[in-house]
């Protein structure tokens, strides 16, 4: 059976800043980088920051409605309370690059990088930190956001908490499972003055009411064994906390938002849509009842004879997963951005394949009467893996490092027949 997506249906691909730009010297990951060696440091990553007009153009050709990228912080505000207004240029005419282009601008406010000043005030373990942060983005929204409509505060909330407080493998590197809920607990307060200071300048400046979310990193989470009560408990934990409890905070407001866990903020409503990253599956193994390896990464199987294929970076590759999600999710009642959703691979076929079956899942849920507002590819570019560094290679457009050149992906055009057509058999 043939599904037709509707007309306004956004597609395209996403990116980050400091994924992609290069010479983001002012922000913590750069500082971190410099402990590495020099494949692993982002350098001049894509050069996205001088090349994005070429960049652009290739991803008008290949049809795209819609663009996801990330502003900056540490460029925009560099030191507190000091905002360029040359990087604000900068932005504004990638902005209207796209615009030109017939490219709707999706802009992510805070995607893991943030200014060094921060740093050295705590970073999002600061109190202050919600309305420092509120701050950039109102000075943000009235530079910027006549061009824009759509907003994503802050991306993967709880990826940032494991990496950067659980598991420390990104700066600041703590382990601390109550740090983690504090940062948490401090995104979400960033959230909900961010969506107030947005919707507040609109209204003062008279625009069009934007739409704002977040970009929510969801997996599929499956006990490794059906007979083991402890993997089952660790699952449905880890789906709790990873999946759904940033959301329902914004959602529910001063509601309990899980079961055992929960974020308690004074508004209620804070969300337009929400933005779905979507990659993997993960069997979930707690054979020893240890509770704080819920937290860890020691319950993530790394071999398992029931999974399917994976990615260069041993992800296990789940299309199915996504349809479920998504039914999921509908249950909060909002309308639903694939804000990323992409594989590394060096086998350009499989991302070929990866594409198709994944789209096929949003149109299932879509025919079930799901609104899924767009589908967003990770990535347009390759581009730096944080601590993965560039090995990994995401992109519809391989970037060659050494010379800065382009080259299409024949998946890219796979891709482009499918929104040209805009239909697919489910
Ligand atoms: O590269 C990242 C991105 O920054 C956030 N979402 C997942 C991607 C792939 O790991």
């Amino acid at each position: 059976m043939e599904f037709t997506f509707p007309k306004d249906f956004l597609w395209g691909a996403s990116t980050s800043s400091h994924q992609v730009e290069g010479n983001n010297t002012n922000n913590d990951w750069w500082q971190w980088e410099q402990t590495r060696d020099l494949q692993s440091r982002s350098g001049q990553a894509c050069d996205h920051w001088n090349r994005f007009e070429e960049d652009f153009k290739l991803a008008q050709t290949f049809g795209f409605t819609a663009h996801r990228l990330s502003l900056e912080w540490s460029r925009i505000e560099p030191s507190p309370g000091q905002f360029n207004s040359s990087a604000i240029e900068h932005y504004r005419k990638m902005i209207l690059s796209l615009k030109s282009k017939g490219i709707e601008p999706i802009v992510t406010l805070n995607h893991f990088t943030i200014p060094l000043w921060l740093v050295g005030q705590g970073g999002w373990l600061s109190d202050k930190s919600p309305e420092l942060f509120a701050k950039y983005v109102e000075k943000t929204t009235e530079a910027l956001g006549a061009d824009i409509h759509y907003w994503i505060t802050i991306n993967e909330p709880a990826v940032y908490a494991h990496k950067s407080y659980i598991i420390g493998q990104w700066p600041p590197g703590e382990k601390s499972v109550s740090k983690a809920f504090k940062v948490v607990k401090n995104l979400a307060d960033a959230h909900v003055l961010a969506y107030g200071k947005i919707k507040e300048v609109y209204v003062q400046k008279k625009w069009k009411r934007p739409a704002i979310g977040v970009a929510q990193q969801v997996l599929i989470f499956t006990p490794f064994s059906g007979l083991s009560l402890w993997d089952w408990i660790s699952a449905s934990i880890r789906d709790r906390l990873i999946n759904h409890l940033f959301v329902q905070a914004l959602i529910r407001g001063k509601a309990k938002v899980s079961w055992i866990f929960s974020i308690r903020l004074s508004r209620a409503k804070t969300l337009d849509f929400i933005g779905l990253n979507y990659y993997m599956r993960e069997h979930v193994h707690n054979s020893g009842f240890k509770p704080f390896d819920i937290f860890s990464d020691k319950i993530k199987v790394a071999l398992n004879k029931s999974r399917g294929k994976i990615n260069f970076l041993g992800w296990e590759i789940y299309p199915k997963g996504l349809y479920t999600l998504i039914r999921i999710f509908s249950k909060y009642k909002l309308p639903i951005l694939i804000s990323e959703n992409g594989i590394c691979t060096d086998d350009d076929r499989e991302r070929t394949e990866f594409i198709a079956e994944h789209i096929k899942s949003v149109a299932l849920a879509m025919k079930e009467g799901v609104h899924v507002l767009g589908y967003l590819y990770w990535s347009l570019l390759d581009n730096f893996e944080w601590a993965e560094g560039f090995a990994p290679r995401f992109g519809l457009i391989e970037v060659d490092y050494t010379t800065q050149e382009r080259k299409i992906r024949d998946s890219a055009k796979k891709y482009e027949e499918i929104i040209r057509s805009g239909k697919i058999n489910i």
